[in-house]
């Protein structure tokens, strides 16, 4: 098949699972043209059947705002009408998901049907496409899809709850190449870290409020207090600058290290003791997942779609959003004893093996045969 993909090119998960998406179905021989505004992060190295356009937006004198969304249709219909493309699959709703319905009908008028799929992540919902300034749009957009697919039950729950639309939902779960991060940990980059032997814990994510990263900080001090440990934060956005210099004023923070934006997550997280994840609201929590494939135990919160992945009191602890106390007591819970920390990191590469990228993938492929014999 020719598949374009749209998507937001960042480190945000979507992005992620984008572009993860097409370069697995790149290797299992289909042609990905991925249509975004950079080139995205996880898009690197050369691959013979995947193609990268670029969207332009031409400045203008007049616009105050740069017409996005028009130039990125109007490629949309450039890239289908030169290469032959069967369908559309566009990751996060605003504002591809509008996007693809004009290129749809653009391509209609040249007796083109072309197929649209809308994957939701989270926030194209939860936080951003609710609000009245888009909704109008974003419901639209999603009932004129061909199908709509979100990546948790949760999310799908979300969807209606917060949209009037009679689309059908389908539920594909985000995955993970679990070979890429099941790695051997390279040991002089732990000790580089942790030179005493410290547990080294890790957070990663785009620094928003919705992922509270000042409560990874006060856990990860309360469990500091017990086990002698380093945190990694990985990510930038913009909470770090208040998260930074609250732990540039305080004594206990020495141990805590900032490595901004970090294209190669699989290089980093196999030498992790735990992974936090404190946010108020995950669809899903892909970076939850990456770390569980590195045989990492996740202490997080119980929000959202979290608990589709991380199994209480099995690959990790859940608690409520703001108790970082509990998370605290759970973190200490699996890092004191050295025989409790081993079963939970073998217990979430077995939960992470369940979201496995040769287990979901199939999932959209079915999708874009079924809707392409509906044609
Ligand atoms: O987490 C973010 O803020 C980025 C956002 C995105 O769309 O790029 O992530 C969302 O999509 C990811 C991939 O499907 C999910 O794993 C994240 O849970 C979700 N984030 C939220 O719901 C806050």
């Amino acid at each position: 098949m020719n598949i374009a993909i749209v998507c937001y090119p960042t480190f945000g998960g979507s992005g992620v699972l984008a572009t993860e998406l097409g370069k697995v179905l790149a290797e299992k021989g289909h042609n990905i043209h991925f249509i975004t505004y950079q080139q995205p992060v996880r898009l690197s190295g050369f691959h013979a059947n995947i193609f990268y356009h670029e969207v332009r937006v031409p400045t203008y004198p007049l616009f105050d705002f740069p017409p996005y969304e028009t130039a990125l249709a109007s490629t949309m219909v450039d890239v289908v009408n030169n290469n032959d493309i069967d369908l559309l699959h566009v990751h996060y709703a605003i504002p591809h998901a509008a996007a693809a319905y004009m290129a749809k009908q653009i391509l209609a008028k040249q007796h083109k049907n072309i197929p649209v799929i809308t994957t939701l992540h989270g926030t194209d919902i939860t936080l951003v496409g609710r609000d009245k300034t888009y909704s109008p749009v974003v419901t639209f957009s999603m009932e004129e899809s061909d199908i709509l697919t979100a990546v948790s039950h949760n999310l799908k729950e979300e969807t209606y709850k917060y949209f009037t639309i009679n689309k059908p939902i389908e539920v594909i779960h985000n995955f993970v190449d679990v070979d890429r991060f099941h790695r051997k940990p390279v040991d002089a980059f732990k000790k580089l870290i942790a030179p005493k032997g410290e547990k080294i814990i890790v957070h990663a994510s785009n620094f928003r409020k919705v992922k509270r990263v000042m409560d990874v900080v006060k856990t990860f001090l309360l469990i500091n207090e017990k086990i002698h440990s380093k945190l990694l934060l990985i990510g930038d956005g913009p909470e770090r600058p208040e998260i930074e210099a609250f732990t540039r004023g305080c004594e206990d923070c020495a141990e805590i290290k900032f490595l901004g934006k970090q294209e190669q997550m699989e290089d980093i997280l196999p030498i992790a003791d735990l992974f936090l994840l404190p946010s108020e609201y995950e669809s899903f929590g892909l970076a939850a997942l990456e770390a569980m494939a590195a045989e990492v135990p996740v202490i997080s919160t119980n929000a959202g779609g979290i608990p589709e992945i991380n199994i209480n009191g099995y690959s990790g602890y859940m608690s409520n959003v703001g108790d970082v106390e509990d998370m605290a007591k759970n973190a200490i819970k699996i890092l004191e004893s050295e025989e409790t920390h081993q079963q939970f990191r073998s217990n979430a590469l077995a939960q992470a093996k369940k979201f496995d990228i040769q287990n979901i993938v199939p999932q959209y492929e079915h999708l874009y045969e079924t809707v392409l014999s509906e044609k």
